[in-house]
């Protein structure tokens, strides 16, 4: 049974992604700082998916490395890693930005991913072979007003795909980039600081991805035969036509 690592598969769309590669025949390593969710999750998938799961904060690279040197044997050879575990804090002009708002991006969003990887890598080039897919978003390919910070975490996901890929040749490592537009998740209340209305106004007059839709590539992608590389996919719903341009009803 091939081993996939899903960071952030406590919501959205790593949740979906551990469903959709759990049915894949894939067994998994689950992460997120919310252990509950995970428990939840695991439950969810049942006894034909086995789960191993792992709770720390990706931005204390310590703790990540830690949690991977834990994995018990038959679940340490990773063949699949999905750098998902991210967010966006706040909306705000750079003037006015929170710099707290800013370390919990790029923090999380660019030095986690390289800090899992980093910890991961070594079962891959061990092995030579594996297979990552970084997490990036529209947001790293446009930058929209009052995004800045955001924005610019997700650039960085995008450069740092491309150094991935071509450092990891040689060791038969394939690294691939899903970019998504809207998805509907936890993420515009996160971004909003639980601000419900405000979040749900994001999704309103159109339809949004689910996280299912995302999923579902990632399941693709992940079944390919080795020597295919998926390696970069923008996957956006069929109202939105850039960033901050979207048809609405
Ligand atoms: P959710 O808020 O639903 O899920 C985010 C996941 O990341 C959670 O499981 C959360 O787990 C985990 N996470 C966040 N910060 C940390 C951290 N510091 N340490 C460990 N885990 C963390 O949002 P999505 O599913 O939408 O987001 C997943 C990825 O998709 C993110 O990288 C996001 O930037 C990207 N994306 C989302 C889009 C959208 O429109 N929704 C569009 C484009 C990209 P926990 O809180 O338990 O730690
Ligand atoms: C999430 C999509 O457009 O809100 O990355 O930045 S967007």
């Amino acid at each position: 049974m091939k081993t996939a690592f899903i960071t952030g598969a406590s919501s959205g769309i790593g949740w979906a992604a551990a469903v959709a590669l759990g049915r894949a025949g894939f067994q998994l390593v689950l992460t997120g700082r919310r252990l509950e969710r995970l428990q939840e999750l695991a439950r969810e998938l049942g006894d034909q998916v086995p789960t191993h799961l792992l709770t720390f904060d990706v931005r204390d690279r310590a703790a990540v490395e830690a949690a991977v040197a834990s994995l018990p044997a038959e679940f340490a050879d990773v063949d699949v890693l999905i750098n998902n575990a991210g967010n966006a804090h706040g909306l705000a002009p750079i003037q006015q930005g929170n710099p707290d708002d800013w370390d919990a991006m790029l923090d999380g969003n660019v030095k986690g991913l390289l800090y899992v990887s980093r910890a991961v890598l070594p079962a891959m080039t061990r092995r030579n072979t594996g297979h990552i897919i970084n997490i990036g978003s529209i947001a790293g390919h446009e930058t929209y007003a009052n995004g800045n910070v955001y924005c610019a975490s997700k650039a960085a996901v995008a450069a740092l795909t491309k150094g991935m890929r071509l450092d990891l040749l040689p060791h038969h490592i394939r690294v691939a980039e899903v970019n998504p537009g809207a998805v509907e998740t936890e993420f515009s209340q996160v971004r909003f600081k639980g601000d419900t209305e405000r979040a749900a106004g994001v999704y309103q007059g159109y339809e949004a991805l689910r996280a299912e839709d995302v999923a579902d590539l990632l399941a693709f992608m992940v079944t390919r035969p080795a020597h295919v590389n998926i390696a970069e996919v923008l996957i956006l719903p069929a109202a939105q036509g850039a960033a901050t341009v979207i048809r609405k009803e």
